[in-house]
């Protein structure tokens, strides 16, 4: 099901006090509404990958070294990353030997496989807490989507049937409250806010009493952006995470860390660091549609241990699926 992909969560995450429920099953789109919404989202990446590879494997009939050489460039070109190249490219030669490589579909097949693989190596089962709400805290450097996911999870969890409540605790940037509040306008969701320059925290609180008591679902925090290197507002986080936990056992129960698929490698380095600090659970992997190196998904399961859990795929409030391994390898490999 599209939403068995939600990664391993370190033991040290687990909380112990509260304990964490299979989700029930959800209503969910139709497989082949996401598959072919992936299938758009991921357009340029498959375009220059799968054409790439095609122009490589025409020229052989029983895939050798020679095509193996050339596959390994054009990994590396759709951002999949060094590590996660090696460990591919290595899969598959050994496979070369062991048995041999029949042709080019026999390859993408393989190649399919493997990708696949890495993909469920990280992914774990949806679990909401036993007692409501859910609270999902959204971090990560500034201008990745942190807002836009927010407005957009609201719609998301709302079509589902689930009430949401939206937290506004970037009380840094002038509009960011703003912007928040015409995302929740457009979900048809309640905000809790405070006044530009104030303490995330204390908006934070408000939001956590008011989710209890009114019995929502799900509390959804949109958070300044920040890099891990700035200790303070690291800090603030850190508060953040105690304020939510004081009111709510077990609270926040994700901590998505939004990233901009269009920064490749570098906004992979970032996220290294900053998943370290934050205690980050899962990644929202935002404007997948805007780049040809969709292949960050790889690194980002070899390199960081974690799940993509959603894909950003558009400006627009429906833009937003739940990321799924195998519409994902096959929407990148034709
Ligand atoms: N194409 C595309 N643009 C996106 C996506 N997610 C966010 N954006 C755009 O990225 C810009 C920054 O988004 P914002 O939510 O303000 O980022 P924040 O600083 O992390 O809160 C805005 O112009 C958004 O419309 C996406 O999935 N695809
Ligand atoms: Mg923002």
């Amino acid at each position: 099901m599209a939403f068995s992909l939600f990664g391993k969560r370190d033991k040290s995450d687990q909380q112990p006090d509260e304990p964490l429920t299979p989700a029930a099953p959800e209503p969910q789109e139709p497989k082949r509404g996401l598959f072919d919404r992936m299938k758009q989202a991921v357009t340029r990446t498959r375009e220059s990958f799968s054409e790439s590879i095609s122009s490589v494997i025409a020229l052989t009939r029983e895939v050798d070294e020679t095509t193996l050489v050339n596959l390994e460039p054009l990994l590396l070109a759709a951002d999949l990353g060094a590590p996660t190249t090696a460990l591919v490219m290595e899969n598959l030669r050994q496979r070369a030997l062991r048995v041999g490589i029949q042709g080019g579909d026999d390859l993408k097949r393989l190649l399919k496989s493997e990708l696949k693989q890495i993909l469920d190596g990280v992914a774990r089962p949806v679990t909401h807490p036993a007692t409501p709400p859910e609270v999902i805290m959204m971090v990560g450097v500034n201008g990745t989507g942190k807002t836009t996911t927010t407005g957009k999870l609201a719609a998301h969890f709302t079509a589902q049937g689930r009430t949401v409540l939206l937290c506004a605790a970037d009380t840094f940037r002038a509009a960011a409250i703003e912007q928040l509040e015409v995302w929740a306008q457009r979900s048809n969701v309640q905000i809790i806010k405070t006044k530009q320059g104030g303490d995330p925290s204390a908006a934070l609180y408000d939001a956590c009493a008011a989710a209890k008591a009114r019995n929502t679902q799900v509390l959804i925090v949109d958070t300044a952006g920040r890099l891990h290197t700035k200790t303070d507002l690291m800090k603030e986080l850190d508060k953040m995470r105690r304020t939510a936990e004081k009111l709510i056992p077990g609270a926040p129960h994700q901590t998505l860390l939004v990233m901009d698929a269009t920064t490749g490698q570098n906004g992979l380095t970032q996220a290294r660091l900053f998943t370290e600090a934050a205690h980050v659970t899962g990644i929202v992997l935002t404007k997948l549609d805007g780049t040809a190196k969709g292949g960050i998904v790889l690194a980002i399961a070899t390199e960081l241990k974690l799940p993509v859990i959603y894909a950003g795929i558009g400006e627009k409030l429906e833009d937003i699926i739940p990321f799924d391994s195998a519409s994902f390898v096959d929407s990148l490999i034709d």
